[in-house]
């Protein structure tokens, strides 16, 4: 069926090649583009449409004129002035997300936040599984929406990653409970200010009828939400009211209000961050109608995602730990505040700092790091903010220094607060990298 717009598909990556084939597969009209003049893609792409026009590098002026609605990949900056051009012409632009939005009828938990999204996502699916619902779980974190559509069009339940970038051009996802996680500095380079930031993230709460907010971060709370009802949740043991953490018999318990779930030694994941995660999920998770009996067995076994806060091993009684996730500081922040005991860790940093301020890093890194190596674009800037500081070109120089200089007792950690792209492919060829030079030792 065809709703007779004439669609023009921006970007040409995961995303935009999912909206190509949703429109294909929808019968509509459409032109598609991508500013990089050398697409790789560019001749299987126009093989597999060939009644489709394809633009790489600049766009015809007159494309424009025939266009009626925009589908713009997250990576493209609304900024760009053929977008801006086409704002002034009144095109409407939307993203992937409002296009499986209007293809869905299905209640949606969808999930925001500067650092822990991908790991609360993929809890939430494991809770929902666990209590048999037929659950879709995608976005950000890898699958896009309408792939995900295609290969489970009955899903129950849509448990969604977005990302600030996904969220500005989502209009009324109306989801079933919304969340922003936290939010710290990320992607200065996309953006004007944290408050432009933070109303991109605030999005996901439009017509949302539940949402769970983090009572550690008032960013986390919407400003004028219309929404039914509202969940809490903290790491400390007040207010009784929250999703919380408190000791019961000399242990810590995640508690659910007044009634204690479960001793957190029971959770298959470690570290207090990811006990707000737990948290966090099971908030979701309830507000969806997931029993307490699959939020309980989902946090027995969901062991946490590779590349975050993930042992890798134990050398001559030195725990090399692969935190490659770690793009920011919130993300780096949490990481040591996680893992060290006293000033026994030792810190590799740097890649892309995607314009970020590092001074908060400072204290804790005087505080908990014996040594900080610095590698990549940005590393030394962050290096030079601790007391007791190596700089290096590569991973491997780091990995190399780091095991020198490392003792019994030590955590080696990999968490650079920097994206990835100086040196490497993503965040998995960072980690899977260190992983390997770490093994080699
Ligand atoms: N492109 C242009 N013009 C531009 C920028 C990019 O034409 O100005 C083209 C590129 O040449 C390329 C394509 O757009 O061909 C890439 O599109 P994209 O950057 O939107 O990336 P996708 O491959 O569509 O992947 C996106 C998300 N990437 C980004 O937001 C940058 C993926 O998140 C996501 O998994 C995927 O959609 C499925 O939903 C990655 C990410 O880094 C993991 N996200 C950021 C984060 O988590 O911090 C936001
Ligand atoms: P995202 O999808 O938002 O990037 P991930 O679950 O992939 O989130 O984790 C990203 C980084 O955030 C990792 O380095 C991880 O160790 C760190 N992290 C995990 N939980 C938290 C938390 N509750 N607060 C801050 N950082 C966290």
């Amino acid at each position: 069926m065809t709703d007779s717009l004439n669609y023009l598909v921006v970007g040409l990556g995961k995303t935009g090649q999912s909206v190509l084939r949703h429109l294909a597969r929808t019968e509509q009209a459409f032109v598609a583009w991508d500013t990089r003049a050398n697409l790789p893609t560019l001749s299987d792409l126009k093989q597999t449409y060939p009644n489709h026009d394809f633009y790489a590098g600049d766009l015809p002026a007159s494309v424009l004129a025939s266009v009626d609605c925009i589908v713009v990949s997250p990576g493209v900056p609304l900024s760009h002035p053929v977008l801006q051009q086409a704002q002034a012409q009144g095109i409407a632009i939307i993203g992937d997300i409002d296009l499986w939005r209007q293809a869905i009828n299905a209640p949606i938990v969808a999930i925001t936040g500067s650092n822990a999204k991908s790991t609360v996502t993929s809890l939430v699916g494991a809770m929902a599984k666990a209590a048999g619902i037929n659950v879709a779980v995608c976005g950000n974190l890898g699958t896009p929406v309408l792939d995900e559509l295609a290969a489970q069009p009955d899903a129950q339940l849509w448990v969604v990653e977005l990302s600030s970038f996904q969220l500005e051009t989502t209009n009324n996802l109306n989801a079933a409970v919304a969340t922003v996680l936290n939010l710290s500095e990320d992607h200065m380079d996309r953006y004007d200010s944290m408050a432009q930031y933070k109303a991109a993230k605030h999005r996901i709460f439009a017509g949302a009828e539940h949402v769970v907010v983090n009572l550690n971060d008032e960013n986390s709370r919407p400003q004028d939400s219309g929404a039914k009802f509202i969940s809490e949740f903290t790491i400390s043991a007040e207010p009784s009211s929250a999703w919380r953490l408190s000791m019961l018999d000399d242990q810590e318990w995640l508690y659910q209000g007044r009634r204690p779930l479960m001793p957190v030694a029971d959770v298959a994941m470690s570290g207090k961050q990811n006990y707000e995660n737990a948290l966090a999920s099971a908030a979701l998770a309830t507000a969806v109608g997931v029993s307490v009996d699959a939020i309980k067995s989902a946090l027995r076994s969901f062991s946490g995602l590779a590349h975050r806060c993930q042992n890798v091993a134990q050398i001559n009684g030195v725990s090399w730990v692969n935190d490659s996730k770690g793009t920011n500081v919130g993300a780096t922040l949490a990481a040591i505040n996680g893992l060290h005991r006293g000033a026994n860790l030792i810190l590799l940093v740097g890649g892309v700092g995607k314009g970020a301020d590092f001074s908060p890093l400072a204290p804790a890194m005087a505080q908990a790091c014996k040594l900080v190596i610095g590698f990549g674009r940005d590393g030394a800037s962050i290096a030079n903010l601790a007391p007791r500081r190596y700089v290096c070109e590569t991973l491997q120089d780091a990995v190399a220094y780091a095991y020198g200089q490392a003792v019994s007792g030590d955590v080696v950690l990999l968490s650079p607060a920097c994206a990835s792209f100086d040196q490497f492919d993503s965040f998995e060829h960072r980690g899977d990298t260190f992983v390997r030079l770490v093994k080699e030792l």
